[in-house]
């Protein structure tokens, strides 16, 4: 266990109080629910007159940049040596090349929904959470409740609401309660443009994702009598494509009548490849766990040594077990 302690709500709102230029951390290869619940902490920052600077190992990706309009941010440079916050951030490995510069001890708040992970500071951590956007509302709620916001406004709703979406698959997959729906149904009564942010999120994709899908579909193998659908991609598939590119390749095994596990495995350089599962209803978070991986139940990821061939067959034994079999 870890020697940081569990903060409460109203502990965490006690550090944003006072937080002195906070600089907001999200994990590495940066997905929705970690950016736009990081430009939701860096609004509501902002409305308690605090110029947040925000970070993250690896760039913004494009379609998430819209997250970031109407934020005057700071430069890390700016906010060096004020209060660090990481959102979404289950692990240490998760900030990537951050970890070095920020731990240990450096990080002062963290702010997360991962059921499995490693404390790495004073943390809140709510594991039902279907987004780490859900714990950012709650404490927007509490704000509003202790007076120091006077609303949770659009800026803050859309953020959010992108967080929540993303990390739901637009409130499709089973980590959606009917807290979430509530927090929704909130948001919306913010004035959010909920469609404008969906399709911003899921219908619209550049060419160059469309190009990576064509090939990850070329890759697409299935094995356990069509119940694993697996893509491996080497190096040499995805040149001139960014890993950006490649985010919504597991959708293709995923979207495959008859598949309950999905994984795509990426060659890295230096001999490595990086495992990405998901599940319909099996524990792929245990299969991640079993390769020094994590995440959730449904969702998670691992990194193993050998190309993606290899690795594939490395597993599959435990994805077998996993189905069951
Ligand atoms: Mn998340």
């Amino acid at each position: 266990m870890s020697d940081f302690p569990c903060l409460t709500p109203d502990e965490v709102c006690d550090t944003l109080l006072a937080a002195e230029r906070p600089i907001v951390l999200s994990h590495a290869h940066p997905d929705g629910d970690t950016v736009g619940s990081a430009a939701a902490l860096c609004h509501i920052l902002a409305r308690l007159h605090k110029k947040a600077a925000w970070r993250c190992a690896d760039p913004l990706p494009r379609r998430l940049a819209f997250l970031f309009d109407g934020l005057d941010m700071a430069t890390a440079e700016e906010n060096k040596g004020g209060t660090v916050i990481a959102v979404d951030v289950a692990s240490p490995m998760q900030l990537g090349s951050l970890a070095e510069e920020y731990l240990p001890g450096g990080v002062h708040l963290m702010l997360d929904h991962h059921e499995v992970g490693c404390a790495f500071a004073p943390s809140l951590i709510c594991p039902h959470a279907a987004a780490a956007g859900e714990v950012i509302y709650h404490l927007a709620e509490r704000l509003c409740a202790r007076g120091a916001l006077t609303k949770i406004d659009v800026s803050v709703a859309g953020a959010i609401y992108a967080a929540i979406s993303s990390d739901t698959g637009c409130f499709k997959y089973s980590n959606v309660t009917a807290e979430t729906h509530r927090i929704a149904a909130a948001l919306h009564a913010s004035g959010i443009q909920a469609d404008k942010i969906n399709h911003l999120l899921y219908d619209s994709r550049t060419p160059e994702q469309l190009a990576a899908e064509k090939i990850a579909m070329s890759r697409l193998s299935v094995h356990a009598g069509g119940r694993i659908g697996a893509v491996c991609l080497t190096l040499a598939d995805r040149a001139g494509l960014s890993d950006d590119d490649f985010e919504t390749a597991v959708d293709i095994p995923r979207s495959m009548a008859g598949v309950e596990i999905a994984l795509v495995v990426r060659e890295l350089p230096g001999g490595v490849s990086k495992v990405s599962l998901r599940s319909v209803e099996a524990n792929v978070s245990a299969v991640a766990q079993a390769f020094g991986g994590g995440g959730h139940v449904r969702a998670a990821g691992c990194t193993l040594n050998g190309c993606p061939e290899d690795v594939l067959a490395t597993i599959m034994p435990t994805l077998l077990e996993a189905l069951g079999k």
